[in-house]
């Protein structure tokens, strides 16, 4: 079959290119080229290169199929997969010749790209992780499916108006999704709300049977994910919701036509739209409705496609694992359990050891808050069987528990999934850790203090069962796709194979760091770079920076762990400085900020109004922003991120220490030649012993001294008082300097910093000060930064998500790459 596949696939040359693009213009946009629009000719060159995966569609879905192959199940609420047509062409190794087909048919392939709507399915680093392991798992070959939502509106579009931020509705499917395809035959029945009964089955066992009060489905959309240059695809399988009965003609027959559609209105609701992060209270919910609907198709898949492969529920563990990111697809567990024991009618111990040995857990964050609980009342009333199934599991965990630490009561306490201390809680990290085989940190500092501190119990109890993935990116989108300069620089000394060879291969450019023609052509990328940024802001924004000075850039979601408020103090310190005339030993800069805020999250949008502010004041005055310039490139995601890392010289990766479980951007910074700034967090430290102390600015406290200092009492009104510098900063901005005199706009923000700091913001400042005095110096040498830039590239190696899917697969999966 797979052979016969093969020989209908479309050929790759330019006249084939041109053929198909024209084929699909008159075909699916339904035109004829005289009157194309850019959308239309990005959806005609979007079908071509779609048509150019579909052969290897097929094979590889062949062999999803091969009963001895493990397959992965990625199960995710989010995946930021960026545009897909630009990596398309790279990783199917036609970048030449659909550029030579777009030139011949007149089209300029640049701005055919800028037209592709970006599916923002997440809110930052989790979700973008997620979609760089879907790149890595096809590139080694390893059969994956990722199972995720489709939502129908994304993380919103961040407008900034009067320095504030204005949320806009991500109507990414308004022109059509070229890449999904649609499979109505693949839907599951998902069940809510109701109540559960007892019952006497036949053997005379008993049984419980759930009668929900509704029921909608989930329908497959699926999007090719395509390994670089392997014919390898892979799937990225996303649920919409649907009501099962879309329409009431008895109500619309009577004139009720609300009623009609009511039940497909509220279906529907459940995919619509995808949740920014750190919303605690609103949508809760619609939230836990969403998770569960899109685990239960994922597992009600899965089952479907070992029936298929000709497998029993026993193979279940050898056929496919199911990696949960994070916690929100955690009640898959509970859902494995009540599929096995009150569908198939598994015995439950059988059933629990299949699901442990088939899921395996990824904790992303230490931060109390994210760690998801949900409330008994909320949990019972949409999931009523599963919080049965849930108390089962706790039970007979609990118990194992105290027969091994008899009498200590307040271990049970800390270990229960069921938090107890006043309202009661369903804690879906313990129920993650206990129904997994393998619980996984995505840095070395981070998945020790999972071990010494949030899961600590649970590591005493299987020391074995926990693991480091120190998190990765793929260079396929991150260097080569999005800094063609410096990839192919490096390709035309070290060859092409770092492109999948990253760690063993990346290293050779070593022997070039003292190059000074090498070090020449290394600047001129950096500068191109750099014009090319300033190019974009000038003609997106009016903005106006210059390409000479250090471009120094913080890119992520906006925290205040991640702290872009400490780099805000550093410009207003650089600010005090230049009009005091105290100007010796200031490098002109561009401070570069993007990222979104939470909508409900006051302070973070705050801090960006400070961040606007600030760089709306500096513009205005011709004494200060000759030396240094403040921009907030609006709505930052994946298309943005194209120009943003490869022009950086300074990333900023200044969270406070233990609160950044890994970091993904320092990766993506460091790789394209920027030197970081940062604390000792997350993989800051791996890529500092990698990179070596030499070619890394390091300061602030670590995570040890954070904790002391915290335990010990923190005074930030002391350090505030202790430090003239720090204390004209902070009055300055309660002086209303940045805001028209207006004294109270900044207040939540400042009295939160002289009030608890809970970030250690104060603490940090003067080293972080000083040590970007020592950037300045540093940059200052041409010759010695450009080498250190060149070290990080060469030694960045470890950081290539293929490192990390290898290691899952070793350690977690125990799936041998193809
Ligand atoms: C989170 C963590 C990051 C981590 C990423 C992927 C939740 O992403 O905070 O430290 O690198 O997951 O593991 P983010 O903050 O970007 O939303």
């Amino acid at each position: 079959m797979s052979t016969d596949v093969m020989h209908i696939g479309p050929g790759n040359s330019v006249a084939e290119l041109k053929e198909s693009i024209l084929g699909h213009f008159c075909f699916d946009v339904g035109k004829s080229p005289e009157y194309a629009t850019l959308h239309d000719w990005y959806m005609a060159v979007a079908y071509s290169v779609r048509e150019r995966m579909m052969e290897h569609w097929v094979s590889s879905l062949e062999r999803i199929r091969d009963k001895h192959q493990k397959i992965v199940g990625y199960l995710s609420a989010e995946f930021l997969m960026g545009p897909h047509l630009g990596n398309a062409i790279i990783n199917l190794g036609i970048e030449q010749q659909i550029k030579e087909a777009a030139e011949q048919l007149n089209i300029n392939l640049d701005e055919i790209l800028q037209q592709e709507e970006e599916p923002g399915l997440g809110n930052g680093g989790l979700g973008r992780l997620a979609a760089c392991y879907l790149d890595s798992l096809t590139t080694l070959k390893v059969p994956a499916i990722g199972y995720g939502i489709r939502y129908e509106f994304g993380i919103f579009d961040q407008m900034i108006r009067d320095g504030w931020q204005v949320e806009i509705t991500d109507k990414w499917l308004r022109n059509g999704n070229p890449w999904e395809i649609v499979k109505p035959e693949l839907n599951y029945g998902v069940k809510l709300g109701g109540k559960t009964q007892g019952y006497t089955d036949e053997k005379g066992g008993y049984r419980v049977k759930w009668i929900p009060e509704y029921e909608i489905r989930g329908v497959a959309y699926d999007t090719p994910v395509p390994g670089y240059k392997n014919e390898t695809i892979n799937l990225l399988r996303l649920w919409k919701s649907e009501a099962t009965e879309s329409f009431d003609f008895q109500a619309f027959d009577k004139g009720d036509y609300y009623g009609a559609v009511h039940e497909k209105v509220f279906s529907e609701t459940i995919s619509k739209v995808l949740y920014p992060n750190d919303v605690s209270e609103a949508g809760k919910k619609l939230r836990l409705s969403q998770q569960y609907f899109f685990v239960s198709c994922s597992l009600q898949d899965a089952l479907r496609i070992l029936e298929l492969r000709g497998l029993s529920l026993d193979d279940l563990p050898d056929a496919v694992t199911f990696q949960l990111n994070d916690t929100h697809p955690s009640i898959a567990i509970a859902e494995l359990m009540r599929l096995l024991v009150d569908e198939y009618m598994v015995d439950w111990d059988k059933a629990w050891e299949c699901t442990r040995k088939t899921f395996a857990y990824t904790n992303h964050t230490l931060l109390p808050e994210a760690l998801e609980k949900w409330s008994l009342p909320l949990f019972a009333h949409i999931l009523p069987r599963h919080l049965e199934i849930i108390y089962e599991i706790n039970s007979r965990f609990l118990s194992d528990i105290r027969n091994k630490y008899p009498g200590d009561d307040d271990r049970i306490r800390r270990m229960s999934i069921i938090d107890e201390q006043g309202s009661k809680y369903v804690r879906m990290a313990h129920l993650a850790t206990i129904g997994s085989h393998a619980v996984n940190g995505v840095s070395a500092l981070h998945t020790e203090l999972l071990k010494q501190d949030v899961l600590h119990d649970f590591y005493e109890l299987q020391p074995d069962a926990f693991f480091n993935v120190t998190n990765g990116v793929t260079p396929r989108r991150w260097i080569k796709l999005y800094n063609p300069r410096l990839a192919s620089l490096i390709s035309d000394r070290i060859g092409e194979r770092w492109i999948t060879h990253l760690e063993t291969d990346l290293i050779n450019l070593q022997s070039f760091a003292d190059d000074l023609s090498f070090q020449q052509a290394w600047r001129d990328v950096k500068k191109q770079n750099k014009t090319d940024l300033a190019h974009l802001l000038k003609q997106r924004f009016g903005m106006n920076i210059n390409p000479d000075s250090l471009f120094d850039i913080q890119v992520k979601r906006i925290h205040e762990y991640k702290r872009q408020h400490l780099n805000a103090l550093h410009i207003i310190h650089l600010y005090n400085r230049i009009k005091q005339k105290r100007t010796d030993g200031i490098t002109p800069r561009t401070f570069i900020f993007g990222g979104k805020a939470a909508p409900a999250y006051y302070l973070a949008k705050l801090i960006i109004k400070l961040i606007n502010a600030i760089g709306e004041t500096i513009d205005n005055d011709p004494e200060v922003n000759q030396f240094i310039r403040v921009v907030f490139f609006p709505d930052f995601n994946v298309k943005n991120g194209a120009h943003v890392y490869k022009a950086a010289d300074l990333s900023e990766q200044i969270s406070t220490a233990g609160k950044e479980a890994s970091g993904t951007g320092n990766m993506k910074f460091s790789m394209n030649g920027a030197l970081t700034i940062g604390t000792y967090d997350g993989a800051n430290i791996e890529i500092m012993e990698c990179v070596g102390e030499d070619n890394f600015f390091l300061f602030g406290l670590d995570a040890a001294e954070v904790k002391a200092i915290k335990q010990n009492g923190y005074h930030p009104y002391d350090v505030y008082n202790n430090n003239n510098d720090l204390k004209e900063v902070i009055d300055l901005i309660q002086s209303g300097a940045f805001s028209k005199g207006d004294t109270n706009i900044f207040k939540p923000l400042i009295n939160s910093l002289l009030g608890d700091d809970p970030y250690l913001v104060l603490q940090d400042y003067q080293a972080y000060v000083d040590c970007q005095q020592r950037v300045s110096a540093a940059y200052n040498n041409e010759q010695a930064w450009t080498k250190m830039s060149i070290l990080n590239v060469a030694r960045m190696g470890k950081f290539s998500s293929d490192r990390s899917i290898r290691d899952y697969c070793e350690n977690i999966w125990h799936v041998t790459p193809g």
